[in-house]
């Protein structure tokens, strides 16, 4: 019988867009989800607010795990179920995908076989197993090839690298049942006016100066504002079940975010909440959902967004802004896509706590 600790498992290793992880084949990791969630939490080190102990990266933005199968849908090459392993509590929670995370799983999926690379360019239809949606994601394949070598370059990243494209249908309420989970474009919970919205991740839509921030602040700054952090919880906390989402404090949805008019060009400025630590930047389905949530009338959003017309919405963030494009038709947000970069940082075996 093998022994994690003594014979690793196969792991890679990858930064997926601003996040990073470790990406894993289903068939190596224990069937029994109960078991599967306690090796990923030794592998990474948790709970530790160091993760001194393993390879998580002491932060919820790179303490993700990717588990890559064949397809069990038609229509798509490849299964993604995204896990996020809680730094400092011994959780893992299926209860959200990472839109960062897998513009990785593309590459991954080619080179570990899963999906045939063709020359140039392979298209890559991901199911995203905790929504339900399929993404379709482009990889540059040179020669057959995964390259993560190019001249992309985003926000919160140094450097350039190759891109890789992602396109989104049916994002609709995917946690949630609908976009508006609620019904209305704005719900008051303790006196502040929220968007409780999911168009690919269920987030809470605040007007940063409601909480008497200029929405300029940086991550350090706001996570050291204790009152202003407690607030947003309890808002969180009430959000939670009437967004179908059932009690939260163990989960990692909804995401709160603060929204203010836009300072650098862009369509609105955000700082977000996942959901106790404040985002280096944004979630790529927070800024979709943030995205159309500009398009709600009278919404905390739409009140300081300024909506480009080519459906190309700049989402700032703490560390620049984030690209991501609605197709809108008839008012409703139909599609939407985004470019995002990669790379495989190891490739090896990971040997957890015993
Ligand atoms: O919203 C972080 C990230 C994410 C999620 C988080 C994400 C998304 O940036 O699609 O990517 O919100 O916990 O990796």
């Amino acid at each position: 019988m093998s022994d994690p600790a003594a014979d690793g498992i196969p792991c890679l290793w990858m930064r997926g867009g601003t996040s990073k992880g470790a990406y894993f084949l289903k068939d190596d990791l224990p069937a029994d989800p109960a078991a599967r969630d306690g090796l990923l939490l030794a592998i990474m080190g948790s709970p530790d607010p160091r993760q001194i102990d393993g390879i998580g990266g002491a932060d919820p933005l790179c303490s993700k795990v990717a588990v890559l199968s064949g397809s069990s849908r038609a229509g798509a090459d490849v299964d993604y179920l995204f896990l996020q392993v809680f730094v400092d509590q011994p959780l893992v929670s299926d209860a959200q995908g990472c839109g960062n995370i897998l513009a990785a799983v593309g590459p991954a999926a080619i080179e570990r076989g899963l999906v045939a690379a063709r020359d140039g360019e392979t298209e890559v239809r991901i199911h995203m197993v905790n929504t339900g949606e399929v993404a379709v994601a482009r990889v540059a394949t040179p020669g057959g090839r995964v390259s993560y070598r190019g001249g992309a370059a985003i926000d919160g990243v140094p450097g350039t690298a190759a891109p890789v494209a992602l396109m989104f249908q049916g994002l609709a309420g995917s946690m949630c049942g609908a976009m508006l989970p609620t019904g209305r474009a704005v719900d008051v919970i303790d006196g502040v006016a929220c968007t409780l919205i999911d168009m690919g991740m269920p987030c809470v839509v605040m007007a940063a100066a409601d909480f008497g921030l200029t929405g300029a602040e940086g991550r350090e700054e706001i996570e050291a504002m204790a009152a202003v952090c407690a607030r947003v919880e309890a808002i969180r906390l009430q959000a939670g079940p009437m967004m179908n989402l059932g009690e939260v404090a163990e989960k990692s949805v909804p995401k709160m975010v603060l929204v203010s008019a836009p300072a650098e060009g862009g369509a609105v400025r955000t700082r977000s909440f996942i959901p106790r630590r404040v985002h280096a930047s944004v979630g790529v389905f927070a800024a979709v959902s943030v995205a159309s949530a500009c398009l709600l009338p009278g919404s905390p959003a739409a009140e300081v967004a300024v909506v480009p017309e080519d459906g190309r919405f700049r989402v700032e963030h703490p560390t620049g802004a984030a690209e991501v494009y609605l197709e809108v038709r008839d008012g409703q947000v139909a599609g939407a896509g985004t470019i995002r970069t990669a790379r495989k940082l190891m490739d090896g075996r990971v040997f957890p706590r015993g």
